[in-house]
């Protein structure tokens, strides 16, 4: 078997670049080790920057996400017991989209296998690359229903198997570094069958803990409450889970929230890494593989699309026509934007966490932070800037 591109993961990066290549009429197949329902269905991001959107608009993939996703143009912060709106939009003309990625992937899933006639393989086994130094590289994975091993052929891998994959270890380790960083906190991330309790994102600064607040449809509610790192969700009964957040999401004037059964609680520890370079030979990382972003600025998703959008369209000018530009400049044009979330995540988790910290000083040089946001239009500007994304031109 042979393809131009094998990609390795179905999700938003994955997805992204296999339907720009089928769009160029490029072929390509995409090796997945779940189930198309598991993807589908698998909850997570939901906060989209204009710029992404826009990139996925322009090549065709946010039909549906233009008709349903929700515009967000504020957000809220809740500290020493008062509600405190942060009017993005109306600060800079530019807003947030959220959009649930199971259905993000579903609409991307459709498009490249129902619509562009792109391959994919859902619940391979025991995906390996070889001899990615080499102008032949391959791709091995077990088929799941005849257990046959497969080789596929190709000219370029693009490992976009996110932060558990395979494809960040074929790196050698001398010819790329992985730098980390760990925030030393946890997050029960949980999901309520609620429906939101405040028009807006609530951000709450409290001394037992942050606490967030973020709508996913007129159902469903995604919360967040500082643990632990290591915690076991068990720990968390459902009183438990409501009473904290009642408690760390309580402000004057603020409605108490609307309650409801939590339909998924997974403790997640906050923690970073970067993958430098993000290519060895003819492998390209895309998205989680190359790098984390603790969920704390929700940036994550974007980051993958950014790197797709780039990746996608270097593959493109090289395979239709022999331009090899995009793909030399390709771990450089990403890192750009990597590098700045993750300083802006270390900022913003800062905030979240500095009241909650046990430490006064800390605890001070927060409450300033959050002060200064507010008293001062040029700081609100800068914050604004950096939670709704570097603009870009695709
Ligand atoms: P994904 O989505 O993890 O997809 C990788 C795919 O590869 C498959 N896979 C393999 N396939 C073949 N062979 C292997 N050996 C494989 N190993 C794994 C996996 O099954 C999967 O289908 O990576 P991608 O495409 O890079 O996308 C990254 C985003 O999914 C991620 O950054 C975001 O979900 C992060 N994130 C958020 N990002 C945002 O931009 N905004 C948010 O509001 C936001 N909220 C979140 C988040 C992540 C969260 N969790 C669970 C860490 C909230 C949460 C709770």
């Amino acid at each position: 078997q042979r393809f131009p591109v094998v990609i390795v993961g179905a999700g938003p990066a994955g997805l992204t670049i296999g339907n720009i290549l089928r769009a160029a009429s490029v072929d390509c197949l995409v090796l997945e080790i779940e189930s198309r329902e598991f993807i589908e269905q698998r909850p997570r991001a939901g906060v989209l920057e204009e710029w992404a959107v826009r990139g996925l608009q322009q090549r065709g993939l946010a039909e549906n996400l233009l008709a349903r996703g929700q515009v967000h143009n504020e957000c809220e912060f809740r500290f020493a017991g008062q509600r405190y709106r942060f009017e993005y939009a109306e600060l800079t003309g530019h807003h947030h989209f959220v959009y649930p990625q199971p259905l993000l992937v579903t609409d991307l899933v459709r498009e490249y296998a129902d619509v562009r006639g792109g391959a994919i393989r859902f619940g391979v086994r025991d995906v390996e690359l070889h001899d990615l130094e080499s102008d032949r590289p391959s791709v091995s994975y077990t088929d799941p229903e005849s257990g046959q091993r497969h080789i596929v052929h190709c000219d370029f891998v693009a490992g976009c198997d996110g932060a558990r994959g395979v494809s960040r270890d074929a790196l050698p380790p001398g010819r790329a570094h992985v730098s980390r960083y760990d925030y030393g906190i946890g997050w029960l991330a949980l999901l309520a069958e609620a429906p939101p309790s405040n028009d807006c994102v609530v951000f709450g600064m409290h001394p037992r803990g942050f606490a967030g607040h973020m709508a996913r449809s007129p159902e469903v509610t995604r919360y967040y409450l500082e643990c632990p790192p290591g915690d076991d969700p068990e720990n968390w009964s459902h009183d438990r889970v409501w009473s904290e957040l009642q408690e760390r999401l309580g402000a004057a004037g603020a409605p108490r929230l609307t309650e409801g059964r939590l339909i998924e609680k997974r403790v997640l520890d906050m923690h970073s890494y970067v993958v430098e370079p993000m290519a060895f030979g003819r492998l390209f990382l895309a998205g989680d593989a190359a790098h984390l972003t603790a969920p704390i600025a929700a940036k994550g998703m974007n980051l993958a699309l950014h790197d797709a959008f780039l990746l996608g369209d270097a593959f493109v000018a090289q395979l239709t026509r022999g331009d090899r530009t995009g793909l030399y400049g390709y771990s450089r044009a990403c890192l750009g934007r990597v590098w700045d979330y993750q300083e802006f995540s270390q900022w913003l988790s800062e905030v979240y966490h500095g009241t909650s910290s046990g430490d006064p000083h800390r605890a001070g040089t927060t409450l300033a932070r959050l002060r200064r946001l507010f008293g001062s239009r040029s700081a609100g500007l800068a914050f604004a800037e950096q939670y709704l994304g570097k603009n870009a031109d695709y």
